[in-house]
């Protein structure tokens, strides 16, 4: 590799063992292990960027990819990285009308879906003006392997620098329509090298990877985790939480987000000796309740580091590696080395700790724009170069900071992010109905769960049941309200705007009875 190369392959590659045979990734829940040596990533990858280089494409073409989870799905990510070209991971429970949006915003040169999907898939990308649709299942058939399977097994990683495009997440949305936030090589590589420090990776460690590789938290946070520090990886294509008990004696660390922990506690197989190998237990992408902290540490006898991140910054802060006493339950910690946390008052003024404001931060991870909007990316900073969160939230002396609620209408579900307004548009789109309102309520499992409130136009009949079937033929599953009301009238302040805050207080009790 060129020194100056920034591509982050590059330093991922840098950091395998000495002896590549030594099994890298072990997957847990195909039907028998498979197991994957560091020489095989480094194959496997090659001949996937092969793959990639033979269709030259422009520099930065973005690749966009909605498949299940699977090792071959993580090697793609790497290839394209490898390549240097621009990596857009899609939530496989996306649907025709959100992945319409996101081809036809992205304009991907490649895009790669699952066998079933091809139909309809490659119908939107080729109207969008994509030329190559490859598909990738989950027991490794589909043509992308087969067409990589004629390509070599060496492959000098592309150029890059550490300001270059290496992935688009589509995020937010306040108006409905995601944005592309768009994280270089440089963003990437930075915050995977600070975590490495801050969690005391080690080569001798092993993780139990079990979230989906479509976000910050898996693809990233957790991949490249693993991968720099030549560690080890135990690999669930999905979270089942008896499988995953059942293999916490193998590991040294796991990550989830809360929904993850709350369900392995209902698992008698959770057990201090059980955990007795494990080093690190980190939640985040959600508010982790401070019940399951604490229920956490009376079944296990480890302590949850929470952290706080986001898709636009990667990871912002964390609690405490060492010593663990200093994790505090209900708090995110402290901004991570390198990186600057404060939190500002409402018309921009810097407020002592204890106050309550809006999080605002920078560092080399913090994001490069949206996507294709450049007035959007310049709100969403201060004048003096801070990225505004979204997030509300208070300091205290010692600069740990606790997140208190969110300025940005946002609902996270199981760690998944619902936009509400996103929501109000189908259903305001559908027959009958006169306008609507979308919250979160608290829910045992998910943290907050979807819940509409619907007004019928006058004459009109409405059943929510109906229109939540009419919402799952068109929506990702997650973002479907559990429970739909239909009411005559919205509550309103006297200028006229939905008072939200009436409505999640009304219901705030709808799943905790
Ligand atoms: C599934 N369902 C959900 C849901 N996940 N409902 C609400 N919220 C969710 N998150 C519903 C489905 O709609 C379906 O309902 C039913 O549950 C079963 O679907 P499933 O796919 O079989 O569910 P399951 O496998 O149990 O998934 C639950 C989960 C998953 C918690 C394992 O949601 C998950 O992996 N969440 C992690 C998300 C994540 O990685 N976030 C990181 C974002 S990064 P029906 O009615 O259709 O049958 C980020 C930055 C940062 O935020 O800081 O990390
Ligand atoms: P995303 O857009 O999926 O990257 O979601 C990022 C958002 O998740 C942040 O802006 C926060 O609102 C939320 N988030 C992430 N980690 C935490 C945490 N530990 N506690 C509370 N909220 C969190």
């Amino acid at each position: 590799m060129h020194a100056d190369n920034h591509n982050l392959y590059a330093a991922l590659r840098a950091a395998f063992p000495a002896d590549l045979e030594a099994t890298a990734i072990e997957t847990a829940d195909t039907a028998t292990p498979l197991f994957y040596s560091w020489r095989d990533l480094e194959r496997g990858t090659a001949m996937l960027a092969n793959l990639i280089d033979s269709l030259a494409l422009p520099p930065a073409s973005r690749i966009a990819v909605q498949t299940e989870k699977s090792v071959e799905a993580l090697m793609l990510y790497l290839a394209v990285l490898r390549a240097g070209h621009v990596f857009l991971p899609l939530n496989t429970a996306y649907q025709a009308s959100e992945i319409e949006y996101f081809i036809g915003n992205a304009e991907p040169a490649v895009v790669v879906c699952a066998g079933k999907n091809f139909g309809w898939v490659s119908k939107l990308a080729f109207l969008a003006g994509t030329k190559h649709v490859y598909t990738l299942n989950e027991d490794r058939t589909g043509t992308l392997l087969d067409r990589a399977a004629f390509q070599g097994d060496t492959h000098t990683p592309a150029q890059r620098g550490a300001d270059d495009l290496a992935a688009i997440l589509y995020t937010s949305g306040t108006t409905g329509r995601s944005k592309g936030a768009m994280l270089t090589h440089g963003n990437l590589l930075s915050n995977a090298q600070v975590l490495h420090q801050a969690w005391g990776w080690q080569r001798s460690d092993m993780l139990i990877h079990a979230l989906p590789i479509f976000h910050v938290h898996g693809l990233f946070v957790a991949s490249h985790g693993a991968l720099l520090a030549g560690a080890k990886m135990l690999w669930f294509s999905r979270f089942e939480p008896r499988a995953v008990a059942a293999r916490l004696p193998e590991a040294t660390v796991f990550m989830g987000v809360p929904t993850l922990y709350v369900r392995l506690l209902g698992e008698a197989a959770l057990t201090p000796a059980a955990c007795s190998g494990m080093r690190l237990f980190v939640s985040g992408s959600a508010p982790l309740l401070l019940e399951t902290f604490k229920a956490w540490q009376v079944r296990t006898g480890h302590t949850i580091l929470e952290r706080y991140g986001m898709s636009e910054t990667v990871m912002l802060t964390s609690n405490p590696y060492r010593p663990e006493a200093a994790r505090r339950g209900g708090t995110v910690g402290p901004a991570l080395p390198g990186v600057g946390v404060r939190v500002h008052g409402d018309q921009g003024q810097p407020l002592p700790p204890g106050d309550i404001g809006g999080v605002e931060v920078r560092g080399p991870n913090v994001f490069k724009g949206y996507w294709r909007m450049p007035e959007k990316t310049k709100e969403e900073f201060t004048a003096d170069g801070w990225f505004k969160t979204g997030d509300v939230g208070k300091l205290d002396a010692q600069g740990y900071l606790t997140i208190v609620g969110r300025s940005k209408d946002l609902i996270i579900s199981g760690g998944y992010n619902v936009y509400p307004a996103e929501i109000e548009g189908y259903v305001n789109d559908m027959p009958g109905v006169a306008e609507s309102a979308v919250i979160g309520v608290p829910h045992p499992d998910f943290g907050e769960a979807v819940v509409a409130v619907v007004v019928p136009k006058p004459a009109a009949t409405l059943d929510g049941s109906a229109i939540s079937a009419a919402l799952k033929q068109q929506i990702a599953n997650f973002k479907v309200p559990k429970q739909v009301y239909v009411v005559d009238e919205l509550p309103r302040n006297t200028m006229g705007k939905v008072q939200k805050n009436l409505l999640r207080e009304q219901h705030k009790a709808l799943f905790l009875r």
